[in-house]
């Protein structure tokens, strides 16, 4: 049985926000006895639960509120959201603060031998993408009439394989996109980790507790800057 009194944060499990997040709730005092493979993990301080998943099911568990807060991606969760709202789904939530790891951005990337003149370049062109509501929303702004692909994996090597003629995906430092023959052209958007919070009533000494833990988060980074 899960304990409704104890706040319930949701981390990634593994991965490329695991380690910042871990280290953010270590720096405010959140002491954990993890164990590997282990989706719950408790507090044994604070009374507090870690929900260890993958990335992508964190929007979901804030905004059908299973869970109270959450670490995640801007990218993830804007793509989530946008999602949502066409499914007609639930998509409320609330950012607490804007995290200093996890930064990178979605961007735009076409074979080195495409002759590209700008984004118009890409209208009746396939793009290859995991984020396609992202994607759709900027081709839409932009009035580029161009087809998003869902992949969810090796994106980088869609065009080679023939099954688009350029991408989208996240970069930071660009050696995936060299190593794969490909050029950024659009940054479409820029994004960090963000801590959220679920919409709805909040029980008062879960909210002490959430103002607690967010007074302490604003101190490590003051600290750090
Ligand atoms: O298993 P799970 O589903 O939880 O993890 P995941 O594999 O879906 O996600 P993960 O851990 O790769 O990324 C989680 C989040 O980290 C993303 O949603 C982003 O918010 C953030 N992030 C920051 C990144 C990157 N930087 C990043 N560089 N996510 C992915 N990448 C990938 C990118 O897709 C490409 O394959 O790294 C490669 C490019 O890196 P560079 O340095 O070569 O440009
Ligand atoms: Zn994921």
């Amino acid at each position: 049985m899960t304990d409704n009194s104890r706040l319930r944060i949701a981390i990634q499990k593994s991965g490329r926000l695991c380690e910042g997040s871990m280290d953010l709730l270590k720096a405010i005092g959140v002491k954990l006895s993890i164990r590997d493979r282990l989706l719950i993990a408790h507090a044994t301080n604070l009374p507090i639960d870690l929900l260890r998943v993958r990335d992508d099911d964190i929007p979901g568990l804030v905004m059908d509120g299973v869970v109270d807060l959450g670490f995640i991606g801007e990218n993830e969760l804007e793509e989530k959201m946008l999602e949502r709202q066409a499914l007609g789904k639930q998509h409320q939530f609330q950012t607490l603060e804007r995290m200093e790891f996890g930064g990178c951005r979605l961007s735009i990337a076409v074979p080195n031998e495409f002759d590209y003149q700008g984004a118009q370049s890409l209208a009746g062109k396939k793009v290859a993408t995991t984020y396609p509501y992202l994607l759709e929303r900027y081709f839409k702004e932009q009035n580029i009439n161009a087809k998003a692909v869902m992949l969810n994996g090796s994106v980088e090597v869609a065009p080679r394989a023939g099954l688009a003629d350029a991408i989208c995906d996240l970069v930071s430092t660009g050696a995936t996109l060299e190593a794969n023959g490909l050029e950024e052209k659009e940054v479409i958007f820029r994004s960090k980790a963000v801590l959220i919070q679920r919409a709805g009533d909040m029980p008062d000494a879960k909210q002490k507790l959430i103002d607690k833990l967010l007074t302490r988060i604003n101190g490590v980074m003051q600290a750090k800057e």
